[in-house]
């Protein structure tokens, strides 16, 4: 018997609907293999608790998730509280606590997917964009002087350590390597920031030397925007910082079709601590409440969690099933230009699931 500890923190807005869905697959999927269990437990952290307690989360808050075999996370952000309170007091404070450094966003068009790009048919877009998930642009680090006067300054300082960007190079060269074409392109931007940036080109070339068979080439971040949309297929996996990739990934969730389809795992690839899972997608404020949420992105969220905990098997009948329904139009959410709800496209993967064989 193979026993899953799993938090699960739904958050904020359609974080709250998608999460409990989520949850429901992954009940589904244990319940037509004899050898697999989830143990969920439930964390009411966001903006609600926020209200109540002036806190995103408790101060002692990642103990309680430390032991756990992983993190399944929905969305921080409110209408009623600034951003920046919701996304570091909550899913930032995790994922630096746990070192989750490398942030993993596949991305295809799925069967039955009308993505916006022309010519390009599922097959022809499959990426895997690798986020350095731990400094860069999002160091935290700055502040303000002379707040709300005409000489007010600010600073945002993005920091990157060689050890950072050594392991997160790695990481990407090792997760090229393991795919069929073992191509990465590394994102840049050396040419205007010249120090930082420089760096992470001079270790991007040595460690390349580590993966002889990999081919990679080095991409500006704004030409490579326009290089997604003219030939998608000549890119394989990416990696970029922390801004740039969060910027480039939501693009490539919308060429394959929408926001709310895209997975995400922050890792620790050296398992010292719970990785987490999450669709990429934020709250969500124009269609919270309403049961009209996209659950794609939470669902294939949690393949890539079967597959971080080595139930491949699993994770690759849950693929089938999220296929399954992408496939059919009728089962498509408002984001897709169907009418589905949450609760029908839940329904009907788990009922796929139900009908499938179990192969473990
Ligand atoms: P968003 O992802 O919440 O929404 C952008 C658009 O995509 C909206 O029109 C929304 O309806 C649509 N959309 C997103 N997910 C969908 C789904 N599953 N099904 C159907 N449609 C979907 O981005 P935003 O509007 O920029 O941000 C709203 C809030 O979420 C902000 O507070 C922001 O800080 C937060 N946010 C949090 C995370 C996170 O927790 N990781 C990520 C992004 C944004
Ligand atoms: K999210
Ligand atoms: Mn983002």
């Amino acid at each position: 018997m193979r026993t899953y500890r799993i938090a699960a923190i739904p958050g904020d807005g359609i974080g709250k609907e998608v999460i409990p869905a989520g949850k429901h697959v992954l009940e589904a999927l244990a319940k037509t293999a004899d050898s697999l269990t989830f143990e969920f437990e439930d964390f009411d952290w966001g903006a609600d608790y926020y209200r109540q307690h002036g806190v995103m989360m408790p101060a002692d808050g990642l103990d309680a998730l430390r032991d756990k075999d992983a993190i399944l996370f929905g969305s921080a952000g409110d209408p009623d509280v600034p951003d920046h309170i919701t996304l570091w007091g909550l899913r930032l404070k995790i994922c630096q606590g746990f070192d989750q450094y490398a942030n993993v966003r596949p991305t295809r068009i799925l069967p039955g997917i009308d993505a916006p790009l022309k010519r390009c048919k599922p097959g022809d877009l499959d990426w895997v964009i690798v986020r350095e998930n731990s400094e860069g642009e999002y160091s935290g680090i700055g502040g303000r002087v002379h707040q709300g006067h005409p000489i007010e300054a600010a600073t945002d300082v993005s920091i990157l350590t060689r050890a950072g960007v050594e392991r997160i190079m790695r990481f990407a060269f090792r997760l090229a390597q393991s795919r069929p074409r073992k191509q990465l392109t590394v994102i840049t931007k050396s040419n205007a920031q010249r120090h930082a940036m420089v760096m992470w080109d001079e270790v991007a070339l040595r460690i390349s030397k580590e993966f002889p068979d990999v081919k990679w080439d080095k991409e500006l971040v704004d030409a490579s925007t326009a290089r997604m949309i003219n030939r998608p297929g000549s890119l394989d996996t990416i990696v970029a910082t922390n801004l740039h990739a969060d910027i480039l990934s939501d693009l490539a969730a919308a060429l394959a079709g929408s926001l709310g389809i895209a997975p995400t795992g922050n890792i620790d690839p050296e398992r010292r601590y719970p990785s987490m899972f999450e669709p990429i997608h934020g709250s969500a404020f124009d269609i919270m409440g309403k049961g009209l949420a996209n659950p794609i992105g939470t669902f294939w969220s949690a393949v890539m969690m079967l597959e971080h905990l080595g139930e491949s098997g699993a994770a690759k009948r849950l693929m089938r099933a999220i296929e399954a329904v992408t496939a059919s139009p009728k089962l498509h959410t408002g984001d897709l230009g169907g009418s589905a709800t949450t609760a029908q496209v839940t329904e009907a993967v788990c009922e796929l699931i139900a009908n499938s064989q179990a192969t473990v």
